[in-house]
C-alpha cells in the first residue's frame, strides 16, 4: 500500500540478487505482520519473524547464499520458506501468497499499525468484533466507548488509543528541521555517490531552514545518457520504503530510517519536553518514522534554475517571476527565457533559449539582484534588499563565543559544571553561562538557594584559576527562574543579586495556556520589569509538533523590553536553539532587531551533546535576519560582563 511503507519492492534491473538483504528482511517482517493481522497460526507468524531477523543480521552476500544452496541448510528456514526465498532472490519474483496477503489486507489496518502502542493482535480483534478497519473507524469506536468493554482492553487502553491517534496525526503532518535535515543530508550523500550524478542538492524548506519540513526536495544534475541508470540507482538505494511515482524527470518516494548508516537517534531532548509531546510513544514514532521526498533529475545546464525554483519559497518565486516578467523574461524551473525568443514554446523546448547561468548567483544577477541566501527567501523584504545591495551579513556559528542558558547536574542536566565548561572550550567558545532551574520547578530538580550560592562559589574559583593561567575562558553564573504568579521570580532579591544574570521562563504551561493573552502579556511584562531579569527564556513555551505556546502579545512584550534597553538596562530575548522549540520564532527576530532588543541564542543544553543544538538556533536567527551585532553570543567575555553589570 502506498504511503505506509507496506509494499513488496520492485526487483532491481540487474540481478541476481534482485533484492537487497534489507529489502528481503523487511518483506519477511511485513508478511509476518500481515499474517498476524489476518489471524494466522502463531507458528507460521513466528517462522517469518525468525527468518526476517536471521537475514537481517547476516553479513554474507545473498546471491552467494542462494547459489551455494546454503540458504536451505540454515537453521530456522524451513523447506517452504527456503524455496520461496530462493525464488525471490534468484529470480526476482515474490511468492504469490505474499502478494495476495498484501492485496487482501485493508490499507486502513496497516495504517493503524502506526498508532503507538497498538500491535497486530489487537487490531485483528477489533476488526473481528467491531469491524474496525481504519484509523478513522477506530477513532469513532473509541469515542463512542465501544473499545473499553472488549475483553482485555478496558477504559485506559481506549483512551490511550485516542491519544495515540492524535499523536500520529500530529506527527504525520510535518517533521522538525533537525529530523528533516538528517534524512535530507543522508539521502543527498547517498545520491552523490551514484555514478553519473554530476551534482545533487537539497532544496525546499529544508534548504530554507524552516522550523518544520513538509517534504524533502532534491535536485540532481545528470547527463541525458546516464539519466535512466541514475534514476534506477536512486530507486534501489537503501532507505526507500515506497515509491509513490517515478516519471521521466521526477521521482516521488518515502524514506525510512534504514537510510541512516549509523542508525537513527532521536535528538537531545530533556525528559519534560519529551513528556509534553507524547513521551515514549513519540520516540517510538520518530524512530520508526518516514518522510516523503521528491527528486528532480535535470541536465547540468538547467540545474541552477531547478534548484532555485524548488528551493522556493513559493512567495519568493512569485516575486522573482514578476521581476522577470518586468524584464520581458520568463522564469521557471527550466530557465530564464526571453519571451521574444520562446514564443509559443513550453517547458524544456523553450529552455533552449534560456539565458545562461552556471549557478544561482548568475540567475539573480540577470535580474539585477545580489544572490539571496536560501534562509531569507520568504518574500519578507529580501528582494528589495538584494536590489539595493543591503542584504544583512547574517550571523554564523563561527560568530558564537558563548551562550547563557545551560543546565548541569545541579538541576536536571546530565553533565557536571566541569564537563559543560570543558565541552564549551573544545567548541572554541570563550564563555559559558550556567542557568540551572529554580526551586519551584520540582520536576526538573530545581536547585535551592543554598546550592545555587555554592555553585556560584565554585564558578568564581574556576574563573580565577583560568585567569591566573591566562586561559581565555570564563563561566557566567545565572539561574533559570520560573516566572511565578504576579510575574515574580523564584529566589529572594539578595540571592539573585549574587548572580551575573537571570533567565526568566514560564514552565507552568497549562496554567498559562488556560489564561487569555492580555493577562499573560501583563504578567510577562511585570516579570521583565524586575531588576534582576536579564533574559526572557523560550518566550512562548511552544514545542514544535508537540504543543502550541500560550497566548501572548510578543510585540507588546518586545516593545516593553526595548524601553528598558533604551534606558541602558539589558533585557534580552532568548532564541531557544533546541530544534524542539526554536522559540523566539524567526518571524519575530527581525522585529526584535528593529526595536533594538538583543537576542541571545541559547541551546538550553541538558547535556554536553545539547550544546551542539546551538547550530539550529543560528539557522533560525539567520532566517530571522540577525547579524553578528544583533546577538549577545558574538560578544567577548569582557564585553558581555560589562553589559551584565
Ligand atoms: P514544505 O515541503 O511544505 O515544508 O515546503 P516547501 O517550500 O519545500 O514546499 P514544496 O515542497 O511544496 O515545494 C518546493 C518548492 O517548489 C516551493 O518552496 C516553491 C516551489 N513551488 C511549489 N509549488 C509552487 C507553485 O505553485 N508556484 C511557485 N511559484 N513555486 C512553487
Ligand atoms: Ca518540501
Ligand atoms: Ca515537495
Ligand atoms: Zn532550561
Amino acid at each position: 500500500m502506498a504511503g505506509t511503507g507496506f509494499t513488496l519492492p520492485k526487483p532491481r534491473p540487474s540481478g541476481p540478487p534482485y533484492f537487497s538483504r534489507n529489502q528481503v528482511a523487511t518483506s519477511l517482517h511485513q508478511v509476518a505482520v500481515l499474517l498476524e493481522l489476518q489471524g494466522a497460526n502463531v507458528f507460521r507468524v513466528r517462522s517469518y519473524q525468525n527468518a526476517s531477523r536471521m537475514l537481517g543480521s547476516l553479513t554474507e552476500d545473498l546471491g552467494e547464499l542462494v547459489a551455494t544452496g546454503r540458504l536451505l541448510e540454515m537453521k530456522g528456514i524451513g523447506k517452504g520458506l527456503g524455496s520461496a526465498l530462493t525464488q525471490v532472490i534468484a529470480e526476482g519474483r515474490w511468492p504469490s501468497d505474499w502478494i495476495e496477503l498484501h492485496a487482501s489486507t485493508p490499507d486502513g489496518m496497516i495504517e493503524m499499525l502506526g498508532i503507538p502502542g497498538l500491535g497486530p493482535k489487537r487490531i485483528k480483534l477489533m476488526h473481528q468484533e467491531l469491524g474496525v478497519d481504519s484509523v478513522a473507524s477506530l477513532k469513532e469506536a473509541a469515542e463512542s466507548g465501544k473499545i473499553a468493554p472488549m475483553k482485555g482492553f478496558g477504559a485506559k487502553s481506549q483512551s490511550r488509543m485516542l491519544d495515540g491517534i492524535e499523536l500520529l496525526a500530529r506527527f504525520r503532518a510535518r517533521r522538525r528541521l533537525d529530523v528533516g535535515l538528517m534524512y535530507g543530508e543522508a539521502f543527498e550523500t547517498r545520491i552523490s555517490q551514484i555514478e553519473g550524478v554530476e551534482k545533487v542538492q537539497l532544496a525546499g524548506s529544508a534548504r530554507r531552514r524552516k522550523e518544520t519540513i513538509g517534504d524533502l526536495d532534491l535536485v540532481v544534475a545528470v547527463h541525458a545518457e546516464h539519466h535512466e541508470q541514475v534514476a534506477n540507482a536512486i530507486l534501489s538505494l537503501p532507505g526507500i520504503a515506497d515509491v509513490k511515482g517515478a516519471g521521466d524527470s521526477k521521482i516521488s518516494l518515502i524514506l525510512d530510517t534504514s537510510i541512516f548508516e549509523e542508525g537513527f537517534t532521536v535528538g537531545h531532548i530533556d525528559p519534560n519536553v519529551l513528556d509534553a509531546i507524547g513521551g515514549d510513544d513519540y520516540e517510538q514514532l520518530e524512530s520508526g518514522g518516514t518522510i516523503d521526498a521528491q527528486v528532480r533529475l535535470v541536465p547540468l545546464e538547467v540545474f541552477p534554475f531547478t534548484l532555485a525554483y524548488f528551493t522556493g519559497s513559493k512567495e519568493h518565486n512569485i516575486a522573482m517571476r514578476q521581476r522577470a516578467i518586468d524584464r520581458g523574461l520568463r522564469l521557471n524551473e527550466f530557465g530564464l527565457i526571453p519571451e521574444a525568443k520562446a514564443g509559443e514554446l513550453k517547458g524544456m523546448a523553450a529552455a533552449q533559449y534560456s539565458l545562461h547561468a552556471t549557478d544561482e548567483e548568475e540567475i539573480y544577477r540577470h535580474l539585477d539582484l545580489a544572490w539571496v541566501t536560501p534562509e531569507l527567501r520568504e518574500d519578507t523584504g529580501e528582494i528589495t534588499a538584494a536590489e539595493s545591495r543591503s542584504l544583512p551579513r547574517l550571523v554564523t556559528t563561527a560568530d558564537v563565543r558563548g551562550a547563557l542558558h545551560n543546565h548541569t547536574t545541579l538541576s536536571d542536566g546530565e553533565a557536571s559544571l566541569e564537563e559543560m565548561a570543558d565541552t564549551a572550550r573544545k567548541m572554541g567558545w570563550n564563555w559559558l553561562g550556567i542557568a540551572d532551574h529554580s526551586p519551584t520547578l520540582k520536576v526538573a530538580n530545581g536547585a535551592s538557594a543554598e546550592d545555587l550560592l555554592a555553585q556560584g562559589e565554585t564558578i568564581r574559583t574556576y574563573n580565577e584559576a583560568w585567569k591566573n593561567d591566562q586561559v581565555d575562558f570564563r563561566l557566567f553564573h545565572g539561574v533559570e527562574s520560573d516566572i511565578l504568579s504576579g510575574g515574580k521570580l523564584d529566589h529572594p532579591d539578595d540571592v539573585l543579586a549574587t548572580l551575573d544574570y537571570t533567565v526568566a521562563s514560564v514552565h507552568a504551561i497549562s496554567k498559562w495556556r488556560a489564561r487569555d493573552e492580555l493577562e499573560n502579556t501583563e504578567e510577562l511584562i511585570r516579570c521583565i520589569d524586575h531588576p534582576a531579569t536579564t533574559v526572557l527564556g523560550h518566550p512562548t513555551g511552544r514545542i514544535l509538533q508537540g504543543r502550541d505556546g500560550y497566548e501572548v502579545d510578543l510585540f507588546a512584550v518586545l516593545e516593553h523590553m526595548a524601553e528598558h534597553n533604551d534606558e541602558g538596562r539589558l533585557k534580552a530575548v532568548e532564541l531557544n536553539a533546541s530544534p524542539y522549540r526554536l522559540d523566539l520564532d524567526w518571524r519575530l527576530c527581525k522585529h526584535a532587531k528593529g526595536l533594538g532588543v538583543p537576542v541571545i541564542i541559547n541551546p538550553d543544553a541538558h547535556s554536553v551533546r545539547g550544546l551542539a543544538d546551538i547550530s539550529y538556533g543560528v539557522m533560525a536567527a539567520r532566517k530571522g535576519w540577525l547579524e553578528h551585532d544583533d546577538v549577545l553570543n558574538g560578544l567577548s567575555a569582557e564585553a558581555l560582563a560589562a553589559r551584565l553589570l
